[in-house]
């Protein structure tokens, strides 16, 4: 038996009061210990303190770090093409992460990576190099700002495939920055980079375009040498922070 008249509509004035208050104090505590957290962040505030005072301070701060791309820092796109089996992910993974990695899985689609270097957003994407997904690689061109197009050095056989497909994917952007990497440079039997100019006709493809050939060796071992892709991820930089 419940309350009667006046005094259950009290009661339930109260409840609602009650919850209300109960989750304006919530949501306050959510914010304000999110504030606290433990960050990635690399600023190097001096902080407001841990009172209630700075809590919005903070929050304002974080919004203001979530803001979309473009806003607080410039956005490029690297679109990473090649065969299947050339090293695009290899590429991918010790330029973002330089962690040793026993094996990388075969790219069934898409493969993307992000870096946050020197006040841009570079977003890494590789679309997979078998032959039924090469029809897809024209849709992504429009929006890249560079191409890295990864070769096998020493995949003699396919190198004529690699020539036309580059050679196709470009006759229609005669400017898009286009960096070619001779990858698996670490193996004995790899073609040098002049062997690989000549088989690719890179000649023909300079044209209007930024163009350049890197040897490179996309494995944990060869990160410290002369052939690291971490010589890529520099040119990168260099090329994408152009005005
Ligand atoms: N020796 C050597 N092996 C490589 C190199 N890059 C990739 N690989 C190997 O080649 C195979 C295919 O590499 P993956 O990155 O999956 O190629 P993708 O299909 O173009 O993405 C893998 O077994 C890699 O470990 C390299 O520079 N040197
Ligand atoms: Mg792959």
């Amino acid at each position: 038996m419940g309350p009667p008249g006046a005094l259950r509509e009290l009661t339930l004035a109260l409840g609602a009061a009650v919850a209300a208050l109960g989750s304006l104090l919530f949501i306050a505590v959510k914010i304000y210990f999110r504030g606290t957290g433990t960050g990635t962040g690399t600023g190097t505030g001096t902080g407001t303190g841990t009172g209630w005072g700075g809590w919005w301070e903070r929050e304002l701060r974080e919004l203001r770090d979530r803001a979309p791309p473009g806003d607080a820092l410039d956005w490029r796109q690297v679109l990473v093409l090649g065969l299947d089996g050339a090293g695009k992910s290899s590429v991918l993974h010790y330029i973002c992460s330089q962690k040793a990695r026993d094996r990388i899985a075969p790219t069934h689609g898409f493969n993307s990576a992000q870096l946050f270097v020197e006040g841009m957003e570079m977003d890494l994407l590789e679309v997979g190099g078998s032959q039924n997904l090469r029809s897809y690689w024209p849709h992504y061109l429009s929006e890249a700002h560079v191409l890295v197009f990864v070769v096998d050095s020493v995949d003699r056989s396919r190198l004529l495939t690699a020539r036309q497909e580059l050679h196709a994917l470009l006759a229609a952007e005669p400017r898009l920055p286009l960096v070619v990497l001779a990858n698996k440079q670490d193996k004995s039997d790899a073609l040098s980079t002049a062997e690989l100019q000549e088989e690719l006709a890179l000649h023909t493809l300079s044209g209007q375009r930024e163009l350049f050939l890197l040897p490179t060796s996309a494995t944990w071992d060869s990160l410290s040498t002369a052939t690291s892709v971490l010589h890529v991820k520099s040119l990168l930089v260099t090329l994408l922070s152009q005005p």
